[in-house]
Order: C-alpha cells, then structure tokens, then sequence
C-alpha cells in the first residue's frame, strides 16, 4: 500500500489499526462496501471463476490483496464488471475469513505449504480398491490432514467391480469412519451417485485421492456434468493426471457442493499440528490432561495408556490414534 504514496488512499489510512483507545465505528468499516459476494469455483493460471448470484464471472486479484491468495471454496468481495459477459474481468478486493483450510505440502520436509481448498467441511478420501492399487498410508495421510484441518472425513471406496473392499475396511473400522462403497455397474445406474450424495448433503465436501481412483468420474455422476476423465496406464498402473484444478460444482437440487481436485502423488503433513488430531479422538482427548507438555502422545510419559486401562475408551482407538501422528513421521511409500 505504501508505494502509493501518503495521498492517494484515504481508506487505507482509516482502516490502519490502532490499538490503543477505542475506534470510531467507521474505521472498521471494510471498503468497498458496494462489492458483490462471490464464491471461487475455480482457479486457473491467475483466473478466478467466482459465482456471483447464480453468474459464473472471471475475476482477478485486485492489487490491494498483496500476497494473500484466494482459493477454490473462498467467499470474495469482487467488484467491476460483474455481468459475466465475455472477455470482462472483475477484481477480488477481499478475502472473507475461512471457516476451514485444507493444507498440504508436497512431501514432509517442504515447508511450502499448499492451500487446497477452503471452507470445506467434508474430506472425501478417494481410494481406488484396485487399479490402482490402494496405498493406506495415503489415507492415514489424509485422514491426519482432514482431523488437523477440522474436516469430516468420508472415505469412498471404488472400483469394487475390481476387488474387494473387505480388507481395507477392516483395517479403518475401528476409527469409526463413514464410508462408501462404490462399483462401475453402480456408477452406470445411478446406485452409487444416490450412496454418495446421502453423504454429501448440506455440506462442501473436498474429494482428494491418487490420480485414477475415480474421483472425477464420481463427481460427473453426482452433478448429471461431464468432465473430463483419464485412464489408468496399465503398465505404471498409475492415473495420467487428468484433472488439473479443482472446481467447485453444486450438487443439483441439493444444497451441497463438490469441489474435485487433480490427482495428488503424496500428501505432505509438515504442517500438521498433533494437537489439533487428537480433537478427532474425543473419547481420548480429556486422558491427555495427564500428559507432559509437548507429549507426542507415543512416549512412555504419555498418559493415554492409562486412560485406556482404566477403561476409559477402546485400546484399539489409541492404537489408531499413535498410527496416526506416526504416519508423520513415515514415508509415503513404507
Ligand atoms: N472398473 C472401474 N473403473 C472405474 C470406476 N470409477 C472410475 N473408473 C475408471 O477409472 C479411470 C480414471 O477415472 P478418473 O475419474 O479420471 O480418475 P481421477 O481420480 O479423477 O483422476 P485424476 O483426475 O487424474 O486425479 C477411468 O478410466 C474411469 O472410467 C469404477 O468404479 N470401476
Ligand atoms: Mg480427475
Ligand atoms: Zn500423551
């Protein structure tokens, strides 16, 4: 703001903080208080997709955002021409403040940190049950990223066509986690987009998982909408990243919305906060009183084997939960 100069922006003087005695009311007051809301649906290369009012219109970052970016799920303030004709341009000049952010970075070392998605409430976990093959340390990944960010996680399982769910299931039941199973003969008649939306309903829900798992694939059965989708190399077994940004898109006569993101090769957890995981293990969370500060929670100080020998929750519940914060400390591919 300062390059300016002192004269040009009485706003920006106004709104400046003051921290000591009280502030006239009028200084708080954000500007631009004739911008319309929007929501972003998409990002592409500096391009914003916003709704505003039913409209898609392309926006870009007004000047005065700085640094601060705007992503998939924002609520904006945009002004300019908001008509959504062709080849019109509007301006982001606020971010509203995020109910949820969706972190990653792209290994554990890398403190660049990612924004996925924000204002979600729902992390789909998308895992195929083959082809390719499922990898439960990227769900455990996951999970970690949806407890540390405040978001339900709903594990969708597809491909059941190809094998069977029974395996992984057992493994994730006792994190008491929703999930959903899907096949492509279900897909075909309509049974697996109705599974999934029960799920989905009233929420923004994030769907993430490996390149080729079927996310786009469920996201075009859920909102009647033909995205693009890719085959799997039946060499590498892997997906050819066919989807290359998220796009928010609402669920039709629903209130939700589903926000697709590309395929993701890892999920980096650098950023993650154990203190925060543990929120999702509400029977475990009061047996930490009794933890030194700073427990990792897999030490031998750690407080929580005996809340569970006394009783207080399932010794399998603190299992998973020490799987869990562990599976920062692992590699991806172990
Ligand atoms: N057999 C079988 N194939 C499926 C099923 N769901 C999706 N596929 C196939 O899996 C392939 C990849 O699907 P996509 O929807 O493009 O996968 P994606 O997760 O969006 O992949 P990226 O966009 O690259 O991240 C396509 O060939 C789909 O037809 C299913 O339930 N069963
Ligand atoms: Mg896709
Ligand atoms: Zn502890």
């Amino acid at each position: 703001m300062r390059r300016y100069g002192k004269h040009t922006d009485e706003d920006d003087v106004r709104v400046r903080p003051n921290r000591k005695g009280n502030r006239p009311r009028t200084t708080i007051r954000p500007k631009h208080e004739d911008a319309a809301e929007g929501f972003v649906l998409t990002v592409d290369r500096g391009r914003l997709t916003v709704l505003v009012d039913d409209r898609p219109v392309v926006a870009m970052k007004a000047r005065e955002l700085g640094r601060k970016s705007a992503v998939v799920g924002d609520r904006v303030a945009v002004v300019g021409d908001l008509s959504g004709a062709k080849d019109t341009l509007a301006r982001i000049v606020r971010v509203e403040e995020r109910s949820s952010v969706l972190r990653r970075t792209a290994d554990d070392d890398d403190p660049y940190e990612r924004v996925v998605v924000a204002n979600a409430d729902q992390l789909a976990i998308v895992t195929a049950l083959a082809d390719p093959e499922p990898r439960p340390r990227l769900i455990d990944r996951c999970l970690v990223a949806a407890y540390d960010a405040g978001l339900e996680p709903l594990l969708v399982l597809t491909k059941s066509d190809l094998a069977s769910a029974e395996t992984l299931m057992e493994s994730y039941g006792s994190l008491g986690i929703r999930y959903v199973v899907t096949s492509r003969e279900e897909l075909a008649e309509g049974a697996a987009a109705r599974r999934v939306r029960e799920q989905l309903e009233g929420r923004i829900t994030a769907f993430v998982g490996h390149s080729g798992v079927g996310k786009t694939t469920l996201v075009n059965a859920l909102v009647e909408r033909q995205r693009a989708t890719g085959h799997v190399n039946a060499v590498t077994g892997r997906g050819r990243h066919t989807t290359t940004s998220a796009l928010a898109l609402p669920l039709p006569e629903g209130t939700g919305w589903v926000i697709d993101t590309p395929g993701v090769r890892s999920f980096g957890l650098h950023h993650v906060d154990p203190s925060r995981v543990i929120h999702a293990f509400p029977d475990l969370e009061p047996g930490t009183e009794g933890c030194p500060r700073a427990c990792s929670h897999d030490e031998q100080d750690c407080a929580l084997d005996q809340w569970v020998a006394d009783g207080h929750a399932d010794p399998q519940r603190l299992y998973s939960l020490r799987r869990l914060l562990a599976t920062r400390e692992r590699r991806e591919g172990d």
